[in-house]
């Protein structure tokens, strides 16, 4: 369904075998060195979702290769790649265009946990982000391109959905205001929710 110009939603994407193969790897990734940590945001605040990079350390406006512990972080797998490979295919995108994918970023948020308005501009890369949602249902405040205000639309994000922003979408204000906790598929054995996010930060030689 697109939801919005370039913005498509794809509930029920992964099957809960794929979905527990997923979160057994976000838990290995989350393993220090270079795993999951909390992120100040330059006004001094923090973010109430926990953090983990692979492929690009990501730290609001700035890219790095070395994690806030001094450690490399971790390189972007093999199987993230196909992953974002085979979303851009299901997205509609054209073959070849999800070749440069080469960071994600992975959001643990807890029951009170939640992510303010925002968008994402700091890749270079005009590349949709992917975003797969695993254990509890959120929900998720889509925006638009002008503020962070009103007009939004809230919609329910579940374990399996894939939701790809592309084209006018890419810069929309986004958030999301509340998880619905309990929610999660038992079989996932996941308390609160994961977002994997793909992304090109058009970095890369
Ligand atoms: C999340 N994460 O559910 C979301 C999924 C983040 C973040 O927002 O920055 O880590 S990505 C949602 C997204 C990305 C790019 C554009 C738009 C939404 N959009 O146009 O609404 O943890
Ligand atoms: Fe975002």
């Amino acid at each position: 369904t697109e939801v919005a110009p370039g913005a498509v939603l794809l509930p029920d994407w992964l099957d809960e075998q794929r979905q527990r193969e997923l979160v057994a790897a976000c838990r290995e990734w989350a393993r220090p060195p270079a795993g999951m940590r909390t992120v100040r945001t330059p006004g001094g605040g923090v973010m109430s979702a926990k953090v983990v990079c692979l492929g690009w350390h990501w730290r609001p406006y700035h890219f790095s290769k070395t994690a806030d512990d001094g450690s490399p972080v971790k390189p972007f797998p093999p199987e993230l790649r196909e992953l974002a490979r085979r979303a851009i295919d299901a997205y509609g995108g054209a073959p070849g265009d999800g070749l440069e994918y080469d960071m994600a970023l992975l959001n643990f948020y807890d029951a009170k946990a939640h992510m303010g308005m925002h968008q994402d501009k700091e890749e270079l890369s005009k590349a949709p982000v992917i975003s797969l949602s695993l254990g509890d249902t959120c929900v998720f405040r889509f925006g638009n391109t002008e503020s962070r205000s009103r007009p939004y639309t809230d919609l329910e994000l579940r374990s399996g959905d894939l939701f790809v922003f592309g084209g006018p979408s890419r810069l929309a204000f986004h958030g999301v205001p509340r998880i619905l906790s309990g929610t999660a598929p038992s079989s996932l054995g996941l308390t609160g929710r994961l977002n994997l996010t793909l992304r090109a930060t058009g970095l890369n030689p």
